[in-house]
C-alpha cells in the first residue's frame, strides 16, 4: 500500500486566539501561551511577563483570551515593560500611571516610545496590532478631551515618519483608574496594512475630530493570512452615524466589517467560526440586543465578550474589534 505523506501547508508558526474557560495557571504552564488576557476589576491573575489583567468590566460570559504560538515561548521584562515570544511573534504590555508622568499625553508618548522603541530593537520588529485602553476617554471638552490629548501623546512618542501604522482599539475604561494599558502584537514577518473603503484613513481625519489625528489603519493581515481588527464603530466617511441608537450602529458596524473583510482578499470574508471578536457598549444594557442581533447576523461565531467601554467618540455606542482566520 502506497501511504501519501501529506505536506503540512499551515505554517508552523500561526498565531492562533481563543477565549477559554482555563485558569490562567494552568495556560502559564503549556509551553505555546503567549499571552493570558482578563477582564475586570475581579479577575485575579499570576504576576507573570505573559499576563495583563485589563480594567474593562466584561458583562456576563467572562472567560480568558488566550495567544497561544509555536513552543517554546520566551518571557521576561525590560523595566516597565514585559513581553513574551516565540521568535515569530511578540506580545508586549506596558502600564503607565499618569499622575506619575503628568498627565494622560505625556503617558501615551512615554508608553509609545517606551514600546516602539523595544520593539524595533526586537527581532520581530513590525509593529501589528495595539489595544490603547485608558479611563474616563471622553472626559474634558474640545481639544482638551483625554481621547484627543492621548492621540497627541501616541504620535508623539512615535518615531518621526512612521508611515504604516498598525491596526488598533482605543477605548474608555469605567474603573476610574488612571493608568493607561497599552498592549499588543508584533512579529518578525511585516503584516499588510488594510483601509476601509466606506471610511476616511483615520490618520486623514479632518481638523474637527482633534489636533492630531489617530494613527492607525483598519485592519492588519498578518503573514499567516489572519486579519486584525482595528475598533470598527459605526462610522463612514468620516462622521458618525445614527447618534443614539444602538442597534442602528450596531448595523453600520457590521456593514464596516464586511466590507474591511473584503477588502483584505480573505479566502472566506464573513464573520463567522473563524471570527473571534469583542463589542465595547458604553451602556452594558445594551448587551441584550447587541447580542441578540449579533447570534443573529453571526449564527456560528468563534467566540465574542461584550465589555463595558466607552468609544472614543461620545456619540459612539458600541465598537467591535477582533481578528478572523479563513
Ligand atoms: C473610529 O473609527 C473609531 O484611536 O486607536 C477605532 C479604532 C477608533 C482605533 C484609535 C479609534 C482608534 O475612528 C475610533
Amino acid at each position: 500500500m502506497t501511504r501519501l505523506s501529506m505536506p503540512n501547508t499551515e505554517p508552523a508558526t500561526t498565531l492562533r486566539f481563543g477565549y477559554e474557560h482555563v485558569a490562567a495557571e494552568a495556560l502559564l504552564r503549556q509551553p505555546d501561551v503567549l499571552a493570558v488576557l482578563g477582564f475586570g476589576a475581579s479577575c485575579a491573575l499570576p504576576d507573570d511577563p505573559r499576563v495583563l489583567r485589563v480594567g474593562l468590566e466584561p458583562v456576563g460570559d467572562a472567560p480568558l483570551e488566550v495567544w497561544r504560538g509555536a513552543a517554546p515561548v520566551r518571557h521576561g521584562r525590560d523595566g516597565d515593560l514585559r513581553w513574551s515570544s516565540d521568535g515569530e511573534h511578540l506580545f508586549f504590555a506596558i502600564e503607565v500611571d499618569e499622575a506619575v508622568q503628568g498627565g494622560i499625553a505625556v503617558a501615551a508618548e512615554y508608553a509609545y516610545r517606551r514600546l516602539t522603541t523595544f520593539v524595533a530593537g526586537s527581532g520581530t520588529p513590525h509593529l501589528l496590532r495595539l489595544w490603547n485602553y485608558l479611563d474616563a476617554i471622553n472626559d474634558g471638552s474640545g481639544d482638551a478631551e483625554r481621547y484627543r490629548l492621548f492621540c497627541d501623546g501616541r504620535a508623539a512618542g512615535m518615531p518621526a515618519g512612521t508611515a504604516r501604522y498598525p491596526a488598533a482599539s482605543a477605548i474608555g475604561r469605567q474603573d476610574g483608574v488612571r493608568v493607561l494599558q497599552v498592549y499588543g502584537l508584533a512579529a518578525r514577518s511585516a503584516g499588510t496594512a488594510i483601509e476601509n473603503p466606506r471610511q476616511v484613513s483615520a490618520w486623514r481625519y479632518p481638523r474637527q475630530y482633534g489636533p492630531t489625528s489617530p494613527t492607525f489603519t483598519r485592519g492588519m493581515r498578518t503573514a499567516d493570512t489572519q486579519l486584525l481588527i482595528s475598533g470598527t464603530a459605526a462610522v463612514v466617511g468620516h462622521a458618525s452615524l445614527h447618534e443614539d441608537d444602538v442597534d442602528a450602529q450596531l448595523d453600520e458596524t457590521l456593514t464596516n466589517l464586511g466590507s474591511l473583510l473584503r477588502q483584505a482578499g480573505l479566502p472566506d470574508p464573513h464573520l463567522g467560526a473563524g471570527s473571534l471578536l469583542k463589542a465595547y457598549l458604553r451602556d452594558p444594557a445594551a448587551a441584550t440586543t447587541v447580542e441578540a442581533t449579533l447570534s443573529a447576523r453571526i449564527p456560528v461565531l468563534g467566540g465574542l465578550v461584550l465589555l463595558a467601554g466607552d468609544i472614543c467618540r461620545r456619540e459612539l455606542l458600541v465598537e467591535i474589534d477582533g481578528e478572523h482566520h479563513a
